[in-house]
């Protein structure tokens, strides 16, 4: 039987036999995905309105791909206090924003209590809006600053109201990669058990991967395992409903870091990425091509090459667009809309844990 077939009878398959997945052409690797997610999604492509917000860019870890952080490549430090926080986020929520989307730097000056203080805030004023908040990074980071262990962190997260958790931090798991472009950040086992444990309190997360700079094609086979076995081992564990909604390949944006990379990937190395993993994660329901780090051209033509979601308006983009990506504004409703529309695809509003809330 051929690779594919293999796989897609699933076959136990290492790492080294699963990178030869890329050795197919890219229409049958897109062909075989595509039909994957029309299966399940037929022609919806989900997206949704939310609103970024990063607190603060002044942070304790120093990782070499991140342009986001104020340093001498991007001498601006910010931090945002909880109302200004708050009244930028009650700007969105009034203009319609279903799910705000808050990620910082791992900054200092910010107190354990400071983020509670935060989330309560916001649950307060908008009980209503999805909250997705902290990175497993972060988490680890709240920990290292209270000692209270992640295992607390997470459940004091649950008590004051934060919905779920955003896929960052995950950056590329393989330990040698790991330790030379983001060293003293949260270690591949632990980013894992932060988000076990959260789905063991019966909540949603996402999944991330920084890829398409010194990584190589088994370094991301790896992380996609990786993935897909925490993914199973929750399903097991778990008495309630919680888990991966979405596995999100973000493509690595190389402006103003410390990451000196000379070779790119090409069109057809991020879309056979995008295929493999709709290949490979039939437990991670949706593939989000994340149309601040691909363009929102590529996140489009992505959509037949194994994805089904775009993510959403964003409103106010920092991190990827510090390094480059034309994603600082966000994009309207009706852009996406017309792109999706535009392609032929059915454009589907949903909610931050993947409801629909109308088609377009
Ligand atoms: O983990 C940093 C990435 C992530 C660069 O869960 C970069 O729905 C590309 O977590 N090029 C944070 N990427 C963003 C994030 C996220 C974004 C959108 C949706 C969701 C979700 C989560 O940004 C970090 C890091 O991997 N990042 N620098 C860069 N130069």
């Amino acid at each position: 039987m051929d690779l594919l077939q293999r796989v897609l009878h699933n076959e136990n398959l290492s790492v080294q036999e699963l990178s030869k997945l890329y050795e197919y052409d890219i229409f049958t690797l897109g062909e075989v995905a595509h039909q994957l997610r029309k299966e399940r999604y037929e022609d919806k492509v989900f997206f949704n309105i939310n609103r970024h917000i990063n607190p603060s860019n002044i942070c304790a870890d120093v990782c070499k791909f991140c342009a986001f952080s104020a340093s001498r490549k991007n001498p601006n430090p910010y931090s945002m206090s909880i109302d200004e926080i708050l009244s930028q986020a009650r700007r969105s929520y009034e203009a319609g924003a279903k799910e705000l989307h808050v990620v910082s730097s791992h900054n200092p000056y910010y107190t354990y209590d400071w983020y509670f203080e935060l989330f309560a805030e916001i649950k307060k004023a908008m009980p209503d809006i999805h909250l997705k908040a902290l990175t497993a990074a972060e988490v680890d980071y709240l920990d290292r600053i209270s000692h209270k262990g992640y295992q607390n962190v997470l459940e004091d997260m649950a008590k004051v109201g934060v919905d779920s958790m955003p896929g960052g931090g995950a950056e590329i798991f393989d330990e040698k990669v790991r330790s030379f472009i983001c060293k003293g950040k949260v270690s591949s086992t632990r980013w894992l058990e932060i988000h076990q444990y959260w789905h063991s309190l019966g909540k949603m997360s996402n999944a991330t991967m920084l890829f398409g700079h010194i990584e190589t094609r088994e370094n991301r086979i790896d992380h996609i395992l990786r993935l897909r076995d925490a993914q199973s081992d929750s399903a097991i564990v778990q008495s309630k409903k919680g888990g991966f909604n979405a596995f999100i390949p973000l493509l690595y944006q190389r402006q103003n870091n410390f990451l000196n990379v000379q070779k790119f990937p090409s069109g057809q190395e991020i879309l056979k990425t995008i295929s493999i993993a709709r290949i490979l994660l039939p437990n991670i329901p949706h593939i989000k091509a994340y149309w601040a780090t691909l363009g929102l051209n590529l996140a489009i033509v992505a959509q037949e090459f194994g994805a089904d979601d775009m993510d959403g308006t964003i409103e106010i983009e920092s991190i990827q667009s510090a390094a480059g990506a034309k994603s600082k504004s966000g994009a309207s409703k009706e852009d996406l809309i017309a792109q999706i529309k535009d392609a032929g695809l059915r454009a589907i509003e949903r909610d931050s844990l993947y409801n629909e809330i109308k088609e377009w």
